[in-house]
C-alpha cells in the first residue's frame, strides 16, 4: 500500500475516482449551474494563487488539507498562471465573503472579494469532489463535475458558541471543531470560557482562577432517563477540570483565523461566577469561601458591583483578555444575574446611593456600562446577553438574543445591534429526539427540521433587519461529557442553521433534505459523529 501510495504521488497513476456528478452543496450557493465536462485532479495539478491580500496563502492551504489526504501529498503553489490549474484571484467587484467558482475541463476558477471567500470557495469544491475520494488509498486522479457558482452569505455574522466551562474540551479537539464549523461557511466562533463550574482562561494576574477556580471536585457520569435537568444526574468523586494556557489561546486563535473564523471570547459578568469567586472569596457580597459547583442551574452567588477591587478585578482580566484575542468584540455574559446577595450587601447598598440608582437591576446595567467603557478603551465593543438590555442599555452594546428573539427585536427597534440564538432554535444542548440510543440531553427536543425552520428576521421591518448581526449555534455542554457526544449534537444540525445564515430565504426544506443526505456522507467520510439514525439512509 505504502509503494501505492508513492506511486500515486509521484506520477499520479492510480485509480481515477470518476465523478458523480453531485451538485449538492449546503449552504445552498446563490447560483449553481452544471456545465459540459468534468475537470480531473492529479497530484501535479498547481495551485495558482494570483491574489495578494494578506490570508490569501491561507486558502491554498485548505485545498491542500483537502487534498492531501487523497493523494498523500500536497499540491504545488506557484503565482504565475498555469494551465489546468486551481487559480485563484482577486475580484474586486465582489463583496469580502462572496465567491465565483467555475470548473472547467481545462481548470478550475476561484475568484472573491478577498480570501474568505476564496476560502468558502474551497468548502463548496469540498462538497463537488466524489465522497469516495475520502478515505480511498491509491488515488491517481479526481473527477469533479464542471459548473458554475456564484455565492455570496446573506449574514455577515454566522456563529457557533461552545460552552468550555460545563465540560472541557482540549485545544485539539476546539480545533476539530473549528473544522467542522469551517466546512459549514461559518465565520465566528463565541468560546464560553467562565462559568460557575470552571474558569478554563489562564489570567497571569489571578493564577488562582485557574489553580481553584478550574477544577470541581466531581466529574458527571449520568443521568436518570427522563428526569428533569439538575436533579437527576449521577456524579463520581473524580475531580473534573482543565484551563487553556495563554500560548493554548494564541494557537486557537491562529488556527481559527486561518479558516477566516473570528473568536470572540465569553467572560462571565456579574453573574454564573461561582468558580472566580472559589478562587478569590473577596469578589463575593459576603467573602465567603466557596466551592466551585458541581452542579447546573442559576447560582444566587454572583460577584458584588458594590466593591471597587471586583472592577480592579474584572478589568485586570479584560485587559489580558483584549490582548489575546484580536477580534472587535468580547462578550461579558450578563445572563441570569440573581440579585438576591446584592440587595443584603452594605457594598452594593453605597454604590446605589453613591451612583443614585432606585433599583437593583441598574446596578447590573451600571456594571455593563462600566465595562463597556474600559472594552471601549481598549478598541473592542462588548456584547451581551439579552438580560442586559432589562433596564436600560447603552446604544452601542451588541445584544445576544437567547430568550426567544424578543431581545433581538427589541435591540433592533431601539437601534442596538443584535445576534439571534434563540433557544427554540438554536440550543445545540437540546435532544434531537427523544427514545432509545438517544445521548445525554436535555430542553425541549430541537430536530433538524425546526433548526431548519427558523426565520431570525420574523417581526423585523427591513430597517430593522439591519441591526441583526447574524445568528449562532449554541453549545451548552452540562451534559455534553465529550467530543464525540459534541459532534452528535452539532451534526447534522449545524447544516440547518449555515443554511438559514448563509442563505436565508433560499431556503427550502424538501432540497436541504436532498442534500443533507450528500452531506451526511462527507461527514461518514470525515468519520465525523452526527445524528445518523435519526438521518441518512
Ligand atoms: C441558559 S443561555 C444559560 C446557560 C445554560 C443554558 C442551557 C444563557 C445565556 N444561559 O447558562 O447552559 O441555558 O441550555
Amino acid at each position: 500500500m505504502l509503494l501505492a501510495l508513492l506511486c500515486a504521488a509521484v506520477c499520479g497513476c492510480g485509480r481515477t475516482i470518476p465523478t458523480d456528478g453531485s451538485l449538492s452543496v449546503i449552504p445552498r450557493p446563490a447560483s449553481i449551474e452544471a456545465t459540459e465536462g468534468t475537470f480531473v485532479l492529479t497530484p501535479r495539478t498547481n495551485i495558482v494563487l494570483s491574489m495578494e491580500q494578506p490570508g490569501a496563502e491561507w486558502v491554498a492551504d485548505a485545498i491542500n488539507r483537502m487534498v492531501e489526504p487523497l493523494f498523500g501529498r500536497a499540491l504545488a503553489v506557484r503565482t504565475t498562471p498555469a494551465s489546468g490549474a486551481v487559480t485563484i484571484r482577486t475580484d474586486a467587484s465582489l463583496a469580502a465573503e462572496a465567491y465565483r467558482l467555475e470548473v472547467r475541463p481545462d481548470g478550475i476558477e476561484i475568484a472573491a472579494g478577498a480570501p474568505a471567500g476564496a476560502f468558502y470557495a474551497v468548502q463548496t469544491l469540498r462538497q463537488l469532489l466524489p465522497v469516495e475520494a475520502f478515505g480511498a488509498s491509491d488515488i491517481g486522479r479526481v473527477e469533479l463535475p464542471c459548473a458554475v457558482v456564484a455565492d455570496a452569505p446573506c449574514m455577515g455574522y454566522r456563529g457557533v458558541m461552545l460552552d468550555a466551562s460545563r465540560h472541557f474540551f482540549t485545544v485539539d479537539e476546539v480545533k476539530q471543531l473549528l473544522d467542522i464549523v469551517a466546512m459549514h461557511k461559518i465565520n465566528t466562533f463565541h468560546w464560553h470560557l467562565t462559568d460557575d463550574q470552571g474558569w478554563r482562561i489562564e489570567i497571569k494576574a489571578y493564577p488562582e482562577l485557574t489553580r481553584v477556580g478550574s477544577i470541581r471536585k466531581r466529574t458527571l457520569i449520568g443521568r436518570d432517563p427522563g428526569g428533569e435537568y439538575d436533579e437527576t444526574c449521577q456524579y463520581d468523586e473524580t475531580p473534573y477540570g482543565g484551563f487553556y494556557t495563554q500560548d493554548e489561546i494564541r494557537d486557537v486563535v491562529a488556527y481559527a483565523a486561518e479558516r477566516f473564523i473570528t473568536v470572540i471570547p465569553e467572560i462571565e459578568f456579574p453573574g454564573h461566577a461561582v468558580s472566580a469567586l472559589a478562587s478569590y472569596p473577596w469578589l463575593s457580597c459576603t467573602g465567603e469561601q466557596y466551592e466551585v459547583r458541581q452542579t447546573w442551574d442559576i447560582d444566587d452567588r454572583v460577584y458584588c458591583p458594590g466593591k471597587e477591587t471586583t472592577f480592579e478585578f474584572i478589568e485586570g482580566v479584560l485587559a489580558e483578555v483584549v490582548e489575546l484575542f484580536p477580534g472587535e468584540y468580547v462578550h461579558i455574559g450578563g445572563d441570569e444575574c440573581p440579585m438576591t446577595y446584592w440587595k443584603k450587601c452594605p457594598h452594593c447598598k453605597a454604590r446605589m446611593r453613591s451612583e443614585g440608582l432606585t433599583e437593583w437591576r441598574q446596578l447590573q446595567n451600571y456594571s455593563t456600562a462600566r465595562l463597556e467603557r474600559f472594552l471601549n478603551a481598549h478598541g473592542k465593543k462588548l456584547i451581551g446577553w439579552d438580560e442586559i438590555l432589562e433596564g436600560e442599555v447603552t446604544p452601542t452594546a451588541t445584544i445576544m438574543s437567547w430568550r426567544g428573539t424578543e431581545g433581538g427585536i427589541r435591540a433592533a427597534k431601539q437601534g442596538n445591534y443584535a445576534i439571534m440564538a434563540p433557544s427554540e432554535y438554536c440550543y445545540f444542548d437540546h435532544a434531537q429526539a427523544v427514545g432509545e440510543g438517544e445521548p445525554l440531553s436535555w430542553g425541549a427536543r430541537l430536530p433538524v427540521d425546526k433548526v431548519y425552520s427558523f426565520d431570525p428576521y420574523e417581526g423585523l421591518t427591513p430597517e430593522e433587519r439591519h441591526y441583526i448581526l447574524g445568528m449562532q449555534a449554541n453549545l451548552w455542554a452540562e451534559y455534553i461529557p465529550n467530543f464525540d457526544h459534541l459532534q452528535y449534537m452539532l451534526l447534522p444540525r449545524l447544516g440547518a442553521l449555515c443554511e438559514t445564515a448563509w442563505a436565508c430565504d433560499r431556503k427550502e426544506w424538501s432540497d436541504f433534505r436532498r442534500r443533507l443526505d450528500r452531506m451526511a456522507r462527507l461527514y461518514d467520510a470525515y468519520g465525523y459523529n452526527y445524528a445518523k439514525h435519526l438521518w441518512a439512509e
